[in-house]
This record gives C-alpha cells, sequence and structure tokens, in this order.
C-alpha cells in the first residue's frame, strides 16, 4: 500500500517536500488573491462605468497618477523577489546532497527502471533506509524518461548520454509510487515502480538478503530476476511472440535454422555461446543486434538463465 496523502497533496515523505509545497502555497495563494482582486474588479468596472443613456462618452481621464503607478510597480516587485529568494533557497535546499548520501544508480529504459546498488545488486524497485541521505545518479538507455516521486516532491528528467542527479531523505518507512513522466512510447503508462523505505536497520537486512538472490532462490527463479534485471526481456518474450530478438518459449531443446543454413540444437552450450557472442550464431529472420554480455555476466548467473530458458517448455 503506498500512502495515501491529503486531500490537496500527496504525503510530505522527504525532508524536502514541506520546503517545495512552502513556495507551491505561496504562488498559489498570491495567484489566488489576484486573480479574485482583478476579476470582481474587472465586473465592478463593467457594471459601473458601462455605456448609460445621458453619459455616452468617456468621461476624461488624468494621463497618469505617479502615486498610483508606484504602488502597482513597487508591490509586485516586492512579492516577485520574495518569491524569488524563497524559492532560490528551497531550489539549493533539495539540489545539494549533504557530502555523506547514500548513492544508488538509476536506469530509465523502455519500460522500466533499474536501481544499482553500491554492491552491484540491481533491483526494479527503489529501496533505501529512513533517515539517510540518498543520491540517485540516473541515466537512460533509450529515449527521455522522466523520474517522478510526488511524495518526496521530486522530478528530474532522464537523458541518454548523460547524468542527472537528485537526492532525497525519507522522513518515515512505507512505499510511494515512482512514475515516469516523459510519454516514452507505448508502455510509458507501466513505467512504475516503487520506492521503499525500510525502518532502521531493515534496508542492510533487505540488500544483503536480494543480493544473494542466486543462493537462496531456485536457479530457474534466479534467472527469471536475471532476464528483467539484465534486459533481456525487453527484446525476448517468454510467452512465444517474438520481439527484438526469438522467443524463449520452447527454446531449449529445439533445432534452430541459422542465418547461412546450418541448423544448431539449443542446448547449454548453444545459448551460453549466443549470450557472449551473438553474433556468431544469428538465428533466421533476425538482426544481429544483440549486445554481448561477455564480460558484463557471471557463469553463475549464465548458469540460472539456462535454468530459466529449460523451464519455459
Ligand atoms: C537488444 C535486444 C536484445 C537483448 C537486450 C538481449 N537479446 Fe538475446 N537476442 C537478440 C536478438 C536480435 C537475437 C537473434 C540474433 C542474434 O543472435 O544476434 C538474440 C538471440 C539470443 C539467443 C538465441 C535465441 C534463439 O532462438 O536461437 C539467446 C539464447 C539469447 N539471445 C539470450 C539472451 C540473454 C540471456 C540476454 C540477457 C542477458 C539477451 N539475450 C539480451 C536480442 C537481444
Ligand atoms: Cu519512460
Amino acid at each position: 500500500m503506498t500512502s495515501p496523502g491529503g486531500f490537496w497533496m500527496p504525503v510530505e515523505g522527504s525532508t524536502g517536500a514541506a520546503g517545495v509545497d512552502s513556495v507551491f502555497s505561496l504562488v498559489f495563494w498570491v495567484s489566488a488573491f489576484f486573480f479574485v482582486l482583478i476579476v470582481a474588479l474587472m465586473v465592478l468596472f463593467v457594471v459601473r462605468y458601462r455605456r448609460r443613456p445621458g453619459r455616452l462618452d468617456a468621461e476624461p481621464s488624468p494621463s497618469h497618477n505617479t502615486a498610483l503607478e508606484l504602488t502597482w510597480t513597487l508591490i509586485p516587485i516586492a512579492i516577485v523577489i520574495v518569491i524569488f529568494v524563497w524559492g532560490f533557497k528551497v531550489y539549493l535546499d533539495t539540489n545539494t546532497p549533504p557530502a555523506n548520501a547514500y548513492e544508488i544508480s538509476v536506469t530509465g529504459q523502455k519500460w522500466k527502471w533499474l536501481f544499482t546498488y553500491p554492491n552491484g545488486h540491481v533491483d526494479e524497485n527503489l529501496h533505501v533506509p529512513v533517515g539517510t541521505p540518498v543520491r540517485l545518479v540516473m541515466t537512460s538507455e533509450d529515449v527521455i524518461h522522466g523520474f517522478y516521486i510526488p511524495a518526496f516532491r521530486l522530478k528530474r528528467d532522464v537523458v541518454p548520454g548523460r547524468y542527472s542527479k537528485v537526492w532525497f531523505e525519507a522522513v518515515k518507512p512505507g512505499e510511494y509510487q515512482i512514475y515516469c513522466t516523459q510519454y516514452c512510447g507505448t508502455g510509458h503508462s507501466d513505467m512504475w515502480a516503487k520506492v521503499i523505505v525500510h525502518p532502521p536497520g531493515g534496508f542492510e537486512r533487505w540488500l544483503e538478503q536480494a543480493s544473494n538472490f542466486l543462493k537462496t532462490l531456485s536457479p530457474a527463479e534466479a534467472g527469471q530476476r536475471l532476464a528483467v534485471t539484465r534486459g533481456c526481456a525487453q527484446c525476448h518474450s517468454v510467452d512465444g511472440t517474438a520481439g527484438t530478438g526469438p522467443t524463449w518459449k520452447g527454446l531449449f531443446g529445439s533445432h534452430v535454422p541459422l542465418q547461412g543454413g546450418r541448423v544448431m540444437t539449443a542446448d547449454e552450450d548453444y545459448i551460453r555461446t549466443c549470450i557472449l557472442d551473438p553474433t556468431k550464431n544469428v538465428p533466421l529472420g533476425f538482426q544481429p543486434v544483440m549486445p554481448t554480455f561477455k564480460g558484463r555476466i557471471r557463469d553463475d548467473e549464465i548458469t540460472a538463465i539456462i535454468a530459466y530458458i529449460k523451464s519455459l517448455k
């Protein structure tokens, strides 16, 4: 369950949220005040000075009035200066991470978020300890995505080829929603993830357990996770539909026709070769666009993925 929040706003889930809300309220109430004032005066003047029998011509008006002009210049200037100073202070606070912040890498891709922890663990949700500054270093694998956590009042574009950085400190354990705010393609609205804020001590326990999933899960389950966190699932379906790459359903043990007329049996060695040297055996009807995973994937991970592919009868 994500935390609901109030009538107008989501919960203030981070230390920076109250500052952002205060600037928002200031701008909102200033705008509301002038909206009411201007509309009310407009209606009043329309009625008061409308064309009537006996008063057909406009009354002559003075060319200018110094006191009035100074008032309507100086008051707005004071207001925008207050908005600027207040807003700039909140901007600096929310953009300057404390030196001891815990760093997590974020990757946006069509259509999910991946979070990489300092020990190399990759997860589909953002797990963080409560009461600790966390710095996110974010980039995209494909198009522009928008990283957005309403409860933390935190939103930043995630752009391919560069790194955007944000930070926050969560104030209360719980779950909060992450969205993508750039229309990044057909799966855009599925680009959801959660922030899971752990109570003291819980984060370390979670990370320890999650990083050990090759030992704690069955090989096929571990392989299924790897297929997602390593990005294989982006190109390989498991339901029989062909994507950028061939489906994995029924792959194991089948006879695969290759470009150049050869046919190979999809056994353990074939799959291993496909992962490490994808251009060596290219199945008929596909482009050789799979990136090599040589040096990026460990042997025990390959074994788990093979176990997963075997299970997809
Ligand atoms: C960018 C898309 C893409 C990604 C990501 C990708 N693949 Fe592939 N994969 C392909 C394509 C295209 C082919 C067929 C052409 C080739 O072999 O280069 C293929 C072929 C394969 C084959 C042979 C399939 C067959 O039917 O003969 C296996 C096995 C495989 N990939 C495993 C993986 C694994 C494991 C991962 C993740 C670690 C992965 N792929 C990531 C696109 C991808
Ligand atoms: Cu997106």
